[in-house]
C-alpha cells in the first residue's frame, strides 16, 4: 500500500478521557498529519480494539493510513491499514504471513544492522530513534544521526527519525534522506495539535528542500 510518513503522528491517550483524545487526534489529521499510528501500552485487548475502531473511523474520514502499534490481531480486528512492531513484538516476517502484502508493515530499528535483517524480513519502512531525550513512555536509547543517515543509505524503504522531535530541534536532520518525522508529545501534547502538526509538517518541508 502506498503511504507518505512526511508527518508520522503517533498518539498517546494516557492524559486525555477518551473524548478529549478523538479530539486532539482529528485536530492533528486537520493539521496536515499524513500518517497516524494508535499507541496503547495498558490497555485490555477488548479496550484497544474499541479505541482502535473509533480512531479508525476519524482516521479513514482524513485518507490518513492507520498503523496499530505492536498487536497485529487489533490491526486485523479494525482492518487498520497496517501494525508497527518492536524488537520484542511479533517477529516481522511471520506478521507479514499473517497481515498479507497490501498492508503496511513498520519496524523500529537501531543499527544498520537491524535495519536489514528488517527490510529482509518484509518491513516497509523504518522508525528510527530516538534522535533526542523523550518524555514520552518507552524502552529506547539515543541513536546518533550518524547513524541515522547510514540506516537511510542502506535500505531502500522509507525510514523516518523519532524522539524528542519538534520544529525547534529538527535542523540536525538537514541533509539526511528521511522520508519523514514522526511526533507524539510535540503533537499529542500541543495547546494546539492543529497548529502543531502544521508547523512540523512546514518545518520538515523546509528541512528536505
Ligand atoms: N520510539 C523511540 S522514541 C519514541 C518511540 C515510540 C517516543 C517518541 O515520542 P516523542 O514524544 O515524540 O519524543
Ligand atoms: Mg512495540
Amino acid at each position: 500500500m502506498e503511504f507518505d510518513s512526511r508527518l508520522y503522528f503517533i498518539t498517546d491517550s494516557t492524559s486525555y478521557d477518551v473524548d478529549e483524545f478523538l479530539f486532539r487526534v482529528e485536530e492533528a489529521l486537520k493539521g496536515g498529519v499524513t500518517l497516524m499510528q494508535l499507541r496503547e501500552k495498558n490497555r485490555t485487548t477488548r479496550e484497544y480494539i474499541e479505541l482502535a475502531k473509533a480512531v479508525r473511523e476519524i482516521s479513514s474520514r482524513y485518507n490518513v493510513p492507520l498503523i496499530i502499534d505492536d498487536r497485529v490481531d487489533v490491526m486485523l480486528a479494525v482492518d487498520a491499514e497496517g501494525v508497527h512492531l518492536g524488537a520484542e513484538d511479533m517477529d516481522l516476517a511471520t506478521a507479514r504471513r499473517i497481515i498479507g502484502k497490501d498492508k503496511i508493515l513498520g519496524a523500529t530499528t537501531k543499527t544498520v544492522e537491524a535495519a536489514k535483517a528488517s527490510y529482509d524480513a518484509g518491513a516497509d519502512y523504518l522508525g528510527v530513534g530516538a534522535i533526542y531525550p523523550t518524555t514520552t513512555k518507552v524502552k529506547t536509547i539515543i541513536t546518533s544521526v550518524e547513524t541515522l543517515n547510514d540506516i537511510v543509505n542502506a535500505v531502500p524503504i522509507p525510514v523516518n527519525a523519532i524522539g524528542g522531535l519538534n520544529p525547534g530541534n529538527m535542523d540536525v536532520l538537514r541533509g539526511i534522506n528521511i522520508a519523514g518525522v514522526c511526533a507524539v508529545s510535540a503533537i499529542m501534547k500541543a495547546d494546539s495539535p492543529r497548529k502543531a502538526a502544521e508547523e512540523m509538517k512546514a518545518k520538515f518541508k523546509e528541512i528536505r528542500g
